[in-house]
């Protein structure tokens, strides 16, 4: 704890859930809320927090405490909201993030590809968990298909019905670990949620019988401490999960398929007909899928055209902030 010149007595909470403008907060006084101070959040000069940022607050009292600042972030998933046209945070300072995609079906090795980039590029490590093993007899192609795609990083195949898989996530949730779970709704995140805390916090939804698909349940990302001290984030499901600034999770997902361009006879080979292209060989001989070189030059394109419409974005706010300081400039002088 630390008292500030103008006797404000600021200490270090967690967030553990956000509320459009209220914070779910967790510091050695207990659980509370919390709202930003106003004034240098608005001016983006904070950086607004999200569940699991670690935040100075000026405690005053259970509901009433104030956050002053948003600290330095270990990693961070975001993903692009198209509805909005800008990034949305979905969890910060975790260390593992859960990839969850259900056997009987949600499976979509294309969408895999895409949670995995975001995943690489949060800073965290993506494990991919393949759920309901259940609900199918055999599965072994999936789980095949799976961990070709899943390079670098480990698949495992669970059950919350029947434990199966389950031990062997402990390795994750230890101690001083955070693990973030995402996947579409349905698949299940909740429900591990429950079975981890060994309680039914979450609330769970009954999924529409022909396409598992339910409505979302899970309405708020949560932290949840489990009882050795792991903690373990549930998110909503996502409708879609759009790129963000992904070059370095696109240089680690598809490592096999970047390991070509080196190989190329032309250093700035474009891989389209250039000769000597080892992209071309690969594909050719049967070596790169073509599914996979598709879906890599798909984020890849999807990713520029982020980055160049987030360009375009700023700089028209930016210009927008210019009118309105002359305008009110005009105003005053009037
Ligand atoms: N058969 C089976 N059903 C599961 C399993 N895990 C979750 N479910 C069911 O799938 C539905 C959706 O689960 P939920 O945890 O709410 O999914 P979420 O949207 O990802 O949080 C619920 O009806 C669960 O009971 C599992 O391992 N096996
Ligand atoms: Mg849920």
């Amino acid at each position: 704890m630390k008292t500030t010149n103008d006797n404000q007595t600021e200490i270090i909470a967690q967030v553990t859930a956000v509320h459009k403008d209220l914070f779910e907060i967790n510091c050695e006084k207990g659980n509370g809320f919390a709202r930003v101070k106003r004034g240098h959040y608005d001016l983006e000069e904070e950086i607004y927090p999200t569940t699991g940022d670690y935040v100075a607050i000026d405690w005053q009292g259970k509901d009433h405490s104030i956050i002053l600042r948003t600290l330095t972030r270990s990693s961070a998933l975001s993903r692009m909201d198209s509805t909005e046209g800008r990034e949305q945070m979905i969890a910060a300072n975790f260390d593992y993030i859960f990839i969850l995609q259900s056997l009987n079906h949600d499976f979509n090795p294309r969408r895999l590809e895409r949670y995995l980039t975001l995943g690489w590029q949060s800073g965290g490590v993506p494990i991919v968990l393949l759920t309901k093993t259940d609900q199918i007899e055999e599965y072994s192609d999936q789980l095949a298909e799976a961990q070709e795609i899943a390079i670098g990083t480990e698949v495992y195949p669970i059950s919350a019905v029947t434990s199966e898989g389950l031990a062997e996530l402990e390795q994750y949730l230890q101690p001083k670990k955070t693990v973030v779970l995402v996947g579409s709704s349905g698949v299940g995140k909740s429900t591990l949620i429950n079975r981890l805390l060994g309680k039914e916090i979450m609330e769970t939804q009954a999924v529409r019988e022909n396409d598992s698909r339910g409505r979302h349940t899970t309405s708020h990302r949560q932290l949840f401490t489990l009882d050795n001290g792991a903690k373990i984030i549930d998110t909503p499901g996502m409708r879609e999960v759009g790129m963000w600034d992904v070059s370095k999770g696109l240089e680690q997902t598809f490592a096999d398929v970047e390991a070509y361009f080196g190989n190329c006879k032309f250093k700035d080979c474009h891989h389209q007909s250039e000769p000597g292209c080892a992209v071309k060989e690969a594909l050719a001989n049967g070596e790169l899928a073509p599914e996979r070189w598709e879906s890599y030059l798909k984020l890849l394109e999807e990713a520029q055209f982020t980055n160049d419409k987030t360009a375009y974005l700023q700089k028209k706010e930016a210009w927008l902030k210019d009118l309105s300081k002359s305008v009110r400039k005009m105003n005053i002088r009037r």
